[in-house]
């Protein structure tokens, strides 16, 4: 393909008519036009399809070309449409269902969980772990500056020279230290608008010298950061474990030497965020998870069927139930399908701390809550490396990783 002179794509279909030289596909370069063999059709659609681009004389095919970049950060700035490999299915795009605020996601108030109000707050903990999976906390006791050096280093870290940041890629998910793009490249078949550095830090001293470096307080600031949130999850996990009628201490003793891993979550503004997600509808694979997000809105979850969008309050932390607590408690608390959706004209960054179960723990519902012929063990046992391994093979997919450990009714 010469680069001759284009300034619209056209697109006719439901595959991105995207202009380019690079690895999507090849333009064949006609009289006023371009035939375009597009290789990166969304699933769903016919296997390939050709597509027109009108190629008006005298304009620049440079700025079409889907550039070869890495990391979504450096596309974004770069492209002023959504490459082909980011389009979603007509049946799978973000603004297909009206969004509802959430006005009634259970607010926790942490100060009394300490005092005299204890078991109230208990009791509410359990019902919203029970009703929504989700619920925000404040009180928490995690100071202010603290949030505010951990957003700060995020967003300098993906502002740094691409050159420095690539130093930390990596697409291997058992990597404990990797900056990556989208969910899982090997596997999937449409990318995300989202990259991530992910952290193991628990124990810190195996991993914070392994961190970026850059920017220089980077390790200090998030180092002070995971420490106080593995406190604030070591006291829900006490919390819920009582919310179900076990002991304080059943979940951590069960799930033996815990990790603590963190997504930094960078979304750069997107030029077409109605065909592409930051992130799809998925459940967490962990036990909970405490979510710090800046005051960019981009969290849905699914509520009674309908997509239910979680506005940043400032001051705040989400908490969600994972896949391992529904299967601790023999579903008697919710791990609920989540999604990340993009905007065109502000970055986003969410940082999710997932308190996880130590790789060799075996998982399964607590003997307590299980009563035959009432309410029967509704799953088999695994090890938490097995479900950790198929999450990360299948790919992100509304699908629950769990259905694959459910027990089939007797
Ligand atoms: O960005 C968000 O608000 C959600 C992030 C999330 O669900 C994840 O990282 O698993």
């Amino acid at each position: 393909m010469s680069d001759g002179d284009v300034s619209e794509c056209v697109r006719n279909d439901d595959v991105s008519c995207w202009v380019s030289n690079g690895d999507i596909g090849r333009c064949g370069l006609g009289k006023g036009e371009i035939i375009y063999k597009s290789r990166g059709t969304p699933p769903g659609s016919p296997t390939e399809k050709t597509c027109r681009c009108v190629v008006p004389s005298g304009s620049n095919m440079n700025a079409l070309a889907s550039p070869n970049k890495v990391l979504v950060t450096d596309l974004a700035s770069v492209v002023k449409s959504v490459p082909s490999n980011f389009i979603r299915p007509i049946s799978d795009r973000p603004n297909l269902t009206p969004v509802l605020r959430a006005s009634s996601i259970p607010l926790i108030d942490l100060q009394g969980l300490d005092g005299p109000h204890h078991s109230s707050l208990v009791q509410h903990i359990g019902e919203a772990c029970k009703s929504d999976g989700f619920f925000l906390v404040k009180n928490h006791g995690i100071p202010e500056n603290v949030v505010n050096n951990m957003l700060r280093v995020a967003r300098e870290f993906f502002r740094l020279p691409e050159s420095e940041r690539l130093k930390d890629y990596s697409d291997d998910p058992s990597k404990a230290i990797r900056l990556s793009t989208s969910f899982n490249i090997k596997t999937e078949k449409v990318a995300n608008w989202r990259d991530f550095l992910r952290l193991h830090c628990y124990p810190l001293e195996d991993y914070v010298n392994e961190w970026p470096a850059f920017p220089p307080d980077f390790r200090k600031e998030v180092a002070e950061y995971c420490t106080r949130v593995r406190r604030l999850a070591l006291r829900l996990l006490e919390a819920i474990s009582e919310s179900l009628g076990l002991d304080s201490g059943y979940i951590n003793k069960s799930v033996g030497e815990h990790g603590q891993h963190m997504a930094l979550n960078y979304y750069p503004p997107c030029p077409e965020p109605d065909l592409t997600y930051g992130l799809p509808g998925h459940t967490d694979h962990n036990l909970i998870t405490i979510l710090l997000q800046d005051d960019v809105p981009g969290l849905q979850i699914l509520r009674n069927g309908q997509w239910t969008a979680i506005n940043p309050i400032p001051n705040t932390f989400i908490v969600n139930i994972g896949d391992q607590m529904q299967v601790l408690s023999n579903d008697r608390y919710k791990s609920v399908i989540h999604r990340a959706v993009v905007n065109c004209s502000k970055e986003r960054i969410s940082i999710p701390t997932f308190y996880c179960p130590a790789p060799q723990s075996l998982i399964a519902p607590a003997p307590e809550l299980v009563d035959h012929p009432h309410k029967p063990a509704l799953y088999t046992k695994f090890t938490y490396n097995e479900y950790y391994r198929e999450f990360w093979n299948r790919g992100l997919t509304t699908n629950n990783c769990l259905d694959l450990f459910r027990l089939a009714p007797t």
